[in-house]
């Protein structure tokens, strides 16, 4: 189905200097064109990796329109987009190409080329949907840039979701959320009675934990530094919970866990937190790498405790997720009482978006969603 729409006005958060606030800047969004789907946001998480780019530690360039955790309504197609229409609920997601080696093994999150699509900060030929009267600026940020009143996804990376589910709440599935508990479900697949560790309590580690529960771990330890997320872990599905700033961490796993746990996820994307993760692990168990850190950090491990014990050490970008399955499963799980991730979440207005960036980074907040003006 193709709609005809002129370019329409937009607000966007824009991020201009290095470790900048977000300034609100009005600005024009292209008619979606070939693939495109124009979406109407309704709400977008910020996670982790919005912070990354902001402070440039990966180099994605600025001026920039982040954003990548968007929920909203279909508002157009392009001539080539099937499957999506006008009035449906999305979920937007990471961007992938679905023709290269991973996406046609289908694993899209591990697509050859996730890097162009998600961080060039522009469509494959340079150009840009957003317009701004003071000059270019750069968008498609994971083929979204949703920290904007409209967003030019596509149809790939637009999930439809079911109409009954609460939209403004839904956008953090497309990524950190999608990233912990995918990792759980998809990745380790985490089997029933075993053991599991999650380092690093924020919004991917404890949505690993709720998919812990689902998968039927009978013990699942937390750990982090900050106790009103340890409390919060122990409600939606930890045994168990470590301070790390009061144990031993690794001490205190291998006795929980009879010597150590059989999975791990490190999302912390701390050096030192990782070693403790892989240390923690048992006889032939498996740590997932999921946190973002700076290019050219490296992981010092034990070469002979690897071996001896037979452990595996993996990257997982994104849960090895396919979102179109992944994401609608997850929102069957949160509306059944499963899943209950809305615990993590605060909603703040579109102009309290640097008071949520704050709140976040100080830890106040695990999973900040920005409410767009309707
Ligand atoms: C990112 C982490 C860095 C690589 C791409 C995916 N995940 C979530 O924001
Ligand atoms: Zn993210």
């Amino acid at each position: 189905m193709t709609t005809v729409v002129e370019s329409r006005p937009v607000k966007a958060a824009v991020v201009r200097a290095e470790r900048g606030a977000f300034s609100i800047e009005d600005a024009t969004i292209a008619a979606p064109g070939g693939d495109e789907v124009l979406v109407r946001i309704v709400a977008a998480g910020m996670c982790h990796t919005d912070m990354v780019i902001r402070d440039q530690i990966y180099p994605v360039p600025l001026p920039i329109v982040l954003g990548h955790e968007g929920s909203g309504i279909v508002e157009a197609v392009g001539e080539r987009v099937a499957g999506l229409e006008p009035g449906d609920h999305v979920v937007l997601t990471f961007d992938s190409c679905g023709f290269c080696r991973t996406c046609q093994h289908g694993v899209a999150a591990a697509c050859r080329n996730f890097n162009p699509l998600n961080f060039a900060g522009a469509r494959n030929d340079g150009s840009h949907a957003l317009s701004f009267a003071s000059g270019s600026v750069n968008d498609r940020f994971f083929g979204q840039s949703s920290f904007a009143t409209y967003a030019i996804a596509t149809a790939r990376n637009a999930i439809k979701v079911r109409r009954d589910a609460p939209l403004e709440l839904l956008g953090p599935l497309g990524c950190g959320i999608q990233t912990g508990a995918g990792t759980v479900l998809n990745a380790l697949r985490v089997s029933a009675g075993s053991s599991f560790a999650a380092f690093g309590a924020g919004a991917v580690g404890l949505s690993a934990v709720m998919a812990a529960r689902v998968a039927g771990a009978t013990t699942i330890v937390a750990v982090d530094v900050v106790p009103e997320r340890l409390s919060l872990a122990l409600e939606i599905g930890a045994t168990h919970v470590v301070d790390g700033r009061k144990e031993d961490v690794v001490e205190a796993i291998r006795a929980l866990a009879g010597g150590g746990v059989d999975y791990a996820i490190e999302s912390t994307a701390r050096a030192d937190v990782a070693a403790q993760a892989v240390a923690a692990l048992g006889a032939r168990g498996t740590c997932a790498i999921v946190g973002a850190s700076a290019p050219g950090t490296e992981l010092v491990c034990d070469i002979n405790d690897v071996m001896q014990n037979g452990k595996t050490i993996r990257g997982v970008v994104e849960g090895d997720s396919v979102p179109a399955f992944f994401i609608p499963q997850l929102i069957d799980l949160h509306l059944q009482g499963r899943f209950p991730f809305d615990r993590l979440t605060r909603v703040y207005a579109f102009d309290a978006i640097n008071e949520a960036a704050a709140d976040s980074e100080e830890g106040r907040t695990i999973k900040p969603i920005i409410r767009m003006p309707s």
